[in-house]
């Protein structure tokens, strides 16, 4: 007989069985529709983590769903063996979509910043002419860009990084939002490309000065080095644009894409590059097995259908003017900072009478909203994009009662 699945059940089942690897806050999910989940005993929720930004588009949205089915029926995976139906017509979408020559199809947000490291690294000494093996990318203190080896070597997090060397060689890192420092950092003429986030959502959602992305843009142009950005978080139209990098008209030389560009249905990443860099990596020197299956490529077109379908740039910049606004009139003395953009926004908690951002997290999900902590004293909020402002002002209702219910 089935054991009755409980949200204790699954909790014990996941300690026993899984790696512990992850200290998630004691909510168990078993359904997701639009901006709300809901646990196994039925609890709603409105969901403000968006698995990290992930689930752009609402949690099993009947367009990209739809699509998964149906392809899903057709043809999982061929392989890159073989040419395809699907993946030459989702390669051409997402290039004029973005307006790239080429796409790079892969899986994972790291795999995408791996092929774009290897890309530049090609590009160096294809191109630019830097001895072979020493190129060198510059990379921001506080960078998240995943989990794999050589994208912890570029991390100053002792926890990203820490018992898990050696590691990989050629990074120079920089201080993030410091132009100084960057033009410091260029005078090497080994120094082949800059990888940066828009914004660095898992430091916090430290978003940087205004017209910080476009002068380190024109200061990389200046010294022939590619500007790399990560949008694997902030982009897909959660800052309020397409692009993060669209609020200062900055092109990346390379563009990294992941999480909502399959509207959290499917791992799809994606590295977009012109013909003079992306042509560097001729055939047999990366790929993947899964990278742009059929499957992804049809759940990738109707995510990004959706986005510009359902407005949803426009309606993250809008709900966010009204989210920080909002937050900001909070009367608590918790509440130190509010920064963000669009639907990519945090506050940092000041601890009050030992209370901290963890409390304030596990009150807002007795309250009906989920959100957690980063880097301890950090809370991002971050729901999908289909939000209505109904429903966002709602869930503002519940975050200030969470918050004051400490005074
Ligand atoms: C976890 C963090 C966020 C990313 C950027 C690449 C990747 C990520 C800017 C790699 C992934 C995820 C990883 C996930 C939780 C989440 C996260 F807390 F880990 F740091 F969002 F801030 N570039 N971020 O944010 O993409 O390989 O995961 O598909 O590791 O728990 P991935």
């Amino acid at each position: 007989m089935k054991e009755q699945m409980t949200s204790k059940l699954a909790m014990e089942l996941e300690d026993k069985y899984g790696a512990h690897n992850y200290h998630p806050l004691p909510v168990v999910l078993a359904k997701g529709q639009g901006a709300k989940v809901w646990d196994v005993e039925g609890k709603e929720y409105f969901d403000f983590l968006s698995a990290y930004s992930a689930v752009n588009q609402g949690h099993c949205h009947p367009k990209i769903i739809n699509a998964l089915i149906d392809q899903a029926k057709t043809l999982t995976l061929t392989s890159r063996a073989f040419f395809n139906d699907s993946l030459g017509v989702y390669e051409k979408y997402i290039t004029e979509f973005f307006g790239y020559d080429k796409i790079l199809p892969m899986n994972t947000g790291a795999e995408g910043d791996e092929t774009a490291l290897k890309l530049c690294r090609k590009w160096a000494y294809m191109k630019k002419g830097i001895a072979e093996n020493q190129a060198k990318i510059i990379v921001c203190e506080h960078n998240f860009h995943g989990r794999t080896i050589t994208v912890i070597s570029m991390s100053t997090d002792p926890d990203s990084r820490g018992g898990f060397g050696p590691f990989t060689p050629g990074f120079i890192t920089i201080p993030y939002n410091d132009l100084d420092a960057l033009a410091e950092a260029l005078k090497d003429p080994n120094v082949a490309g800059f990888l940066v986030e828009p914004i660095q959502g898992e430091a916090g959602v430290y978003v940087p000065q205004e017209g910080y992305l476009k002068k380190a843009y024109d200061m990389c142009k200046a010294k022939n080095v590619l500007f790399i950005a990560d949008e694997v978080q902030t982009g897909i139209a959660r800052t309020g644009k397409l692009l993060a990098c669209d609020h200062e008209g900055v092109k990346p030389d390379i563009l990294i894409l992941g999480k909502a560009l399959s509207g959290g249905v499917y791992p799809v990443s994606a590295v977009l590059a012109d013909d003079d860099i992306m042509l560097c990596i001729k055939p047999g020197e990366h790929g993947s097995t899964f990278g742009g299956n059929p499957v992804a490529a049809k759940v990738a077109i109707a995510a990004l259908e959706v986005v510009k379908e359902e407005n949803l740039a426009d309606k993250a910049e809008y709900l966010g003017q009204i989210f920080r606004e909002e937050m900001r009139n909070i009367n608590s003395d918790m509440v130190e900072l509010v920064r963000g953009k669009g639907l990519l926004n945090a506050i940092v908690i000041k601890p009050k009478n030992g209370k901290t951002a963890w409390d304030v997290c596990v009150k807002m999900a007795e309250n009906g909203l989920l959100a957690k902590p980063t880097h301890g004293h950090i809370i991002r909020f971050a729901p999908p994009l289909v939000i209505t402002e109904e429903q966002l002002r709602e869930a503002v209702g519940i975050i200030k009662a969470s918050i004051l219910s400490f005074n």
